[in-house]
């Protein structure tokens, strides 16, 4: 053992301590997990060893590139990260619900458009009452890209935001996102999935926190009248298909390789509302959704309608047809479908359990009143906190383990045969991480085109890993080698808040484009409104429109120079700055701020951005191209007159 990794073993017990503490108020389950100990391990844990040769795999020198791209969640700070993998170099930022400072995402007239335009009404009145157009902060969990015939396409990647109850498609051809929704009725969008089969087709988020049906304020503590609602959107327009009333807090989804079912995992079975209630019961459960059934359901018109939405009820003990519930224990929350495209991976997380769902027995289940734990063909013990699972796709899963910092190895058919009598043990090996992992992530892992090379843990404290930087410590994720059944921790990664869940891409499938299409949708309306004004925004334009009060200056930017040095308005004038970037070259992006106007936008090759503020203080107030550009990028810069009013 290394000094390393006896210092993690003694942090690693006492982190594990105070979280089993916490574990112990939670009543009967809380105990039942406590009590677990390590005891379920029955292997000893791999440690990070002399791993030079795996290390080396992991580096790239410079000028090489990644073999796969890496989709990158950030949580809370509400962007979609492109790493490249395994280097885990970050290489791009995609702001999708936060705002951002270098590109003028939440600024620009076309990023206003795509954060405004699926926004409830009674959002955007709300507000309103804040002064503000849109939210500033999101918490993006999960990322996922679009599939056809079971695997990524390269087409969009889709996201949730938890905190305001959206979900965002990002364009894959120019990294940009350019739809965000609002889901109505539904509280707390968590877990998300697009359909695999036989393309995306829908893309399903679940609520997470459940509200009374009618929310007007009337209603607190009558735990009937609260539903929560898993949601179907069409993802290709980015509509709301239908939704779905369901029993129970829906944490995360999966879907299956037949392009059948859905199903999500579900906390607080009880509908409690405080800590105790919630965790009353040793058993929660899986909801699936039978998807022919929902769709036929919402053709015969067995739904109700609810702010727009088709709404069928698919309440435990409603509907039969629509939904299913398995009894799970204990708090499920990762689901995660194998690339065998057969098996699904419930994580017990209150529970030392990963329960295996099989996907041909679903049909018998809807079919007749069997009993819905008939699905269930394994239930292996793995250790303390399961969380989420993943696949080599080689009959093989991975799941971590959140209380014993661990990830286990195990072999899925030989959990079946053991919950079948036999006397095989499914756990192959377990690797000790750093620390306390949520997700984790194989390349093409979630697809039928599994490779088993590389896993990813992501986990959700660092503590003593990295220099330093304060009380507010970065998450550490962990590559994996798992090329051998002795799995070796081969690089660890810093990353601020906070990213949940990340995807490997092999990375032929992804191919943006380098100069954006002048013909875009992102900028059609702005194009729109050049031609009323007479202004053809694809060549050389240095016009100044008045109208009323309303300004809109068009302009050029090439390198290294904006078409106009200088322009007046007055003082009051709502300004609008309309430019295009002209160059065409490859990463001669340019840029706009106005000093003291808290202005700036990014202007990628041949790129359309508008900006508009109020000139609100007389004077003289440079403008200039923030991306270095050029050697005379300084110099690239103009001056705007604001003149007092009545001058
Ligand atoms: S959840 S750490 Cu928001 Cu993806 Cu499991
Ligand atoms: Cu253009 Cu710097």
């Amino acid at each position: 053992m290394s000094d390393r990794d006896k210092k993690t073993g003694v942090s690693r017990r006492g982190l594990l301590g105070a979280t089993a503490g916490g574990a112990a108020l939670l009543g009967a389950g809380g105990a039942r997990l406590a009590m677990m100990g390590g005891a379920a391990a029955g292997v000893t844990a791999a440690t990070a060893g002399s791993a030079s040769a795996a290390t080396d795999a992991v580096s790239l020198a410079p000028g090489e590139l990644d073999e796969y791209y890496g989709f990158w969640s950030s949580g809370q700070t509400g962007e979609l990260r492109i790493l490249g993998f395994p280097s885990m170099r970050e290489l791009m930022r995609v702001p999708v619900f936060n705002r951002c400072s270098a590109t003028g995402w939440g600024q620009t007239n076309e990023s206003l458009a795509v954060l405004e335009e699926g926004m409830l009404p009674e959002t955007k009145a709300f507000l309103a009452a804040q002064g503000k157009r849109v939210h500033d902060n999101g918490d993006l969990h999960h990322p996922h890209m679009s599939f056809t015939d079971g695997t990524y396409d390269g087409r969009y990647l889709f996201m949730n935001d938890k905190a305001n109850t959206r979900v965002a498609r990002v364009r894959c051809d120019v990294m940009k996102c350019d739809k965000i929704i609002e889901i109505p009725n539904a509280k707390a969008i968590h877990g998300l999935r697009p359909q695999k089969v036989p393309r995306t087709g829908y893309i399903f988020a679940n609520g997470e926190d459940e509200v009374p049906m009618v929310n007007d304020g009337s209603v607190l503590d009558e735990p009937d009248k609260y539903v929560n609602f898993f949601t179907a959107i069409d993802g290709d327009t980015m509509e709301i298909a239908w939704q779905v009333i369901v029993s129970g807090n829906l944490d995360n989804t999966d879907c299956d390789y037949q392009g059948k079912y859905a199903f999500s995992t579900s906390y607080n079975s009880e509908m409690g509302m405080t800590l105790a209630e919630m965790t009353a019961n040793e058993m929660d459960h899986v909801v699936i959704f039978n998807l022919a059934e929902i769709e036929k359901g919402i053709a015969a018109g067995d739904y109700t309608e609810m702010n727009g939405v088709k709404v069928i009820d698919g309440r435990k003990g409603q509907n039969k047809k629509y939904t299913r519930y398995v009894p799970i224990p204990n708090s499920p929350h990762g689901i995660n479908t194998a690339p065998d495209e057969r098996h699904v991976c419930v994580a017990g997380k209150l529970s030392p359990t990963v329960s295996v769902l099989d996907v041909t027995k679903f049909d018998a289940l809807f079919d007749s009143d069997a009993d819905p734990r008939s699905v269930v063909v394994a239930e292996p013990e793995l250790g303390l906190g399961p969380l989420h699972t993943a696949f080599d796709g080689q009959g093989n899963a991975f799941t971590t383990l959140f209380l014993d910092s661990q990830v286990a190895k195990w072999n899925i058919e030989k959990a079946i045969r053991a919950y079948n009598g036999e006397d095989v043990n499914p756990l192959i090996s377990k690797v000790d991480v750093h620390y306390q992992p949520g997700h984790n992530s194989t390349t093409m892992g979630e697809t039928k085109e599994a490779d088993g090379r590389w896993l990813l843990s992501l986990n959700k404290f660092s503590k003593d890993r990295f220099l330093n930087v304060g009380p507010l410590k970065p998450e550490n994720e962990q590559i994996i080698d798992i090329s051998s059944d002795e799995m070796q921790v081969v690089h660890d990664g810093p990353t601020f808040a906070e990213p949940h869940d990340a995807i490997l891409v092999r990375r032929d499938i992804v191919n943006p484009v380098n100069v954006w299409d002048r013909n875009d949708p992102m900028w059609a309306a702005t194009r729109a409104q050049a031609e009323a004004d007479g202004v053809n925004i694809d060549e050389w334009a240095d016009t100044v429109i008045r109208d009323g009060n309303k300004v809109r200056v068009y302009m050029t930017s090439q390198a290294p120079m904006f078409s106009l040095d200088k322009f007046e308005v007055t003082e009051g004038d709502e300004v609008t700055v309309i430019i295009t970037n002209l160059d065409d070259i490859d990463d001669l992006s340019h840029g706009f701020t106005l000093n003291n106007h808290g202005v700036a936008m990014e202007l990628s090759p041949q790129q359309t951005a508008s900006v508009t503020f109020t000139a609100a203080k007389p004077g003289v107030y440079w403008y200039y191209c923030q991306w270095f550009c050029h050697a005379l990028h300084m110099e690239m810069r103009g001056r705007m007159l604001v003149r007092p009013r009545g001058t």
